[in-house]
This record gives C-alpha cells, sequence and structure tokens, in this order.
C-alpha cells in the first residue's frame, strides 16, 4: 500500500482517482481504456497486498487478485525511496504471492516509484541491488510523472503478440461469430459467398488456437 499504484494509474488515465496516501486507499478494481503511445490498453488499479489485511478487506483482496490472472501484463509498483531491506521485503512478499496465484514473472514489470525522493547515488544503488532479480525495473516518478514514457515503451515491448488478420467464417455459425467479436477488435466485416469476412485484431495466440479449433474458419 501507498507505493503509488492509484497515482500512476491516475497519471495513465489522466483522471483523478481517490488517493490520499492512507492504507488501503483503494479498495474496488476500476478499469479504463488508455492509449499508450497509440496502442489500446485496459489498465486496472488493484490494492495493496503487503501489509496484513483487516478480516473485512480480505474478500475485496482476492477479487481483485483474481483479476491479475486476466492480465497480459502486470505493473509490480514500489517505493523505491524507502530503506532498501524494506524494499526486498516487499518486493519478495509481492513475487511470492504472484507465484501462488501462478503468475509468471515474465509478465511483470517493476515500476521503481518516487524516484523524486532519492538523489541519482541512491537510485543507481537501489537499481543495482534489485538487479539480481532478474525482472525488468523502470524507474518512474508517477507524482511528477517522470519516465512514465519509458514505462509505456517497456509494455509494448512485452505485450503478448498483437495481430491484424482477415478470417472468413460461414455465416450461419453465429455461435463462432460471436466468440470472435468478443474475443477480437473486429475493425471491419462484409458478406461473401455465405461466408462473413471479418478483418479483427486481437492476440496471435487466441486466434491461432481459434482457427485450429473450428476447422470451418478460414484466413482470407
Ligand atoms: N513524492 C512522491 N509521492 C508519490 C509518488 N507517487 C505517489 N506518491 C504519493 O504516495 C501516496 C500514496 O499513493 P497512492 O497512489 O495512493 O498509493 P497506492 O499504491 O495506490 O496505495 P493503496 O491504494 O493504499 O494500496 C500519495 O500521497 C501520493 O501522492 C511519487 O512519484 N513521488
Ligand atoms: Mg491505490
Amino acid at each position: 500500500t501507498g507505493a503509488g499504484k492509484t497515482t500512476l494509474f491516475n497519471a495513465f488515465t489522466g483522471l483523478n482517482e481517490y488517493s490520499d496516501g492512507k492504507p488501503f486507499a483503494t479498495l474496488s478494481t476500476k478499469v479504463r481504456r488508455v492509449s499508450i503511445k497509440g496502442r489500446p490498453f485496459l489498465i486496472s488499479d488493484t490494492i495493496g497486498f503487503i501489509d496484513s489485511l483487516p478480516e473485512l478487506l480480505l474478500d475485496a483482496f482476492y477479487t481483485t487478485l483474481g483479476e491479475l490472472l486476466y492480465s497480459d501484463l502486470i505493473i509490480l509498483v514500489l517505493d523505491i525511496s524507502e530503506e532498501l531491506e524494506e524494499i526486498k521485503r516487499k518486493l519478495e512478499a509481492s513475487l511470492e504471492t504472484l507465484s501462488r496465484l501462478s503468475i509468471p514473472f515474465n509478465h511483470l514489470v517493476l515500476a521503481a516509484n518516487k524516484i523524486d525522493l532519492i538523489d541519482h547515488e541512491e537510485l543507481s544503488g537501489r537499481m543495482k541491488l534489485l538487479s539480481k532479480y532478474g525482472l525488468d525495473i523502470v524507474p518512474i516518478s508517477a507524482a511528477k510523472k517522470y519516465g512514465l514514457d519509458e514505462l509505456g515503451e517497456k509494455l509494448i515491448e512485452k505485450l503478448p503478440s498483437y495481430v491484424s488478420i482477415r478470417l472468413s467464417v460461414p455465416r450461419n455459425e453465429k455461435e463462432v461469430l460471436e466468440k470472435l467479436k468478443s474475443n477480437c477488435y473486429v475493425r471491419d466485416t462484409f458478406s461473401f459467398n455465405g461466408r462473413i469476412v471479418l478483418y479483427v485484431e486481437g492476440k496471435k495466440e487466441w486466434i491461432d488456437s481459434f482457427i485450429k479449433r473450428n476447422s470451418f474458419v478460414k484466413l482470407a
């Protein structure tokens, strides 16, 4: 808690969500559509999950963490201005929770936040010590909006492959058409020879397995 997740979320969305510095300022997950260097992203804010949780908050905690499972990428926000031991403790606790949820670490981007509160030497020392975790780390200040371009670039670089493709599906396969529409962004459609031709954008892995699962879907 208090690392700056909501502040970063706000910096990306240009909105002003509740953020008063008190623990657990964020309880419900907010999802927003944002554009990062022209790419569409859905970004969601979460609650913090390090400090011991009041009983009352446990449900909110698991609900919001469950959403991590469906995320392409996770930005783990650390307060880099804290004592190194504290940073490490929180990082390791976070990694432990994420691995319990079977989230692969290559889906993680570490945002080392609040660089405005420390000097260059402190920052490079801490970055060096954190590098042993083998994670992608981007130094930022969510409040001062430093490093957000670099963070955006890292996110795009790590995003699962996204492709544009033309597919055709028999017109009467309504269910399959619906499935395609709910999993991809459909830019254009037209009818041709009893088939619907769709120009879709989506995750390559999903589209590949969709074509495999439905033999009547063809590349067009
Ligand atoms: N100096 C400085 N303060 C920051 C920065 N980012 C966030 N803060 C401050 O840190 C405090 C906590 O920020 P939040 O964005 O609410 O943190 P959070 O991670 O969402 O906290 P929870 O929702 O409680 O888990 C607020 O007072 C912010 O203004 C930063 O880059 N620099
Ligand atoms: Mg918050």
